[in-house]
């Protein structure tokens, strides 16, 4: 009996701190941030929520082409979604690094020597990673030398 209380209580105290960490949000939404790029147009459309259509941000130039999310302030990033334009089979490559403080950074995903097929499901990025800072760096269109980017999404806890 004294066990099981022992564990009912385990459980409860267990829920409530998980609880406090906070649940997995999403963090472009519910924080105000500021992007930046090397070149290109229309990069609003990466975190306007609309996937697909005509509104992209697009890189012309050759790669490598850039962006940088600013989160404001340090969050634990579990996991980053990232929708690029998918007609034709086509894969990009690219890496994605994280950073706290905009001068160190870390990189947290690499598919420079994959060839993933860009799809309307996006690329999914499972990542475990405390960061104020997100920069993707896209250097290769297996189509063509644009970038084409609908939307990025980063997800995780927003508590500081
Ligand atoms: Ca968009």
């Amino acid at each position: 009996m004294r066990i099981a209380k022992k564990l009912i209580i385990g459980m409860i105290i267990c829920q409530l701190s998980h609880l406090s960490q906070g649940a997995e949000v999403d963090l472009i939404k519910t924080n105000l941030v500021k992007i930046n790029c090397n070149q290109g147009q229309n990069l609003e459309a990466i975190i306007d929520g609309v996937i697909g259509g005509t509104e992209l941000w697009r890189a012309p130039y050759s790669p490598p082409a850039w962006i940088e999310i600013d989160l404001g302030a340090i969050k634990n990033i579990s996991r980053i979604n990232l929708f690029m334009y998918w007609a034709g089979k086509r894969y990009y490559q690219y890496y994605i690094e994280g950073s706290s403080d905009g001068k160190t950074w870390k990189i947290l995903a690499d598919t420079r020597n994959k060839e993933l097929i860009s799809t309307r499901a996006g690329y999914l990025h499972m990542i475990s990673v405390p960061a104020r800072f997100i920069r993707i760096t896209f250097v290769y269109n297996s189509i063509n030398s644009e970038i084409h980017v609908y939307e990025v999404e980063i997800y995780g806890n927003d508590s500081e």
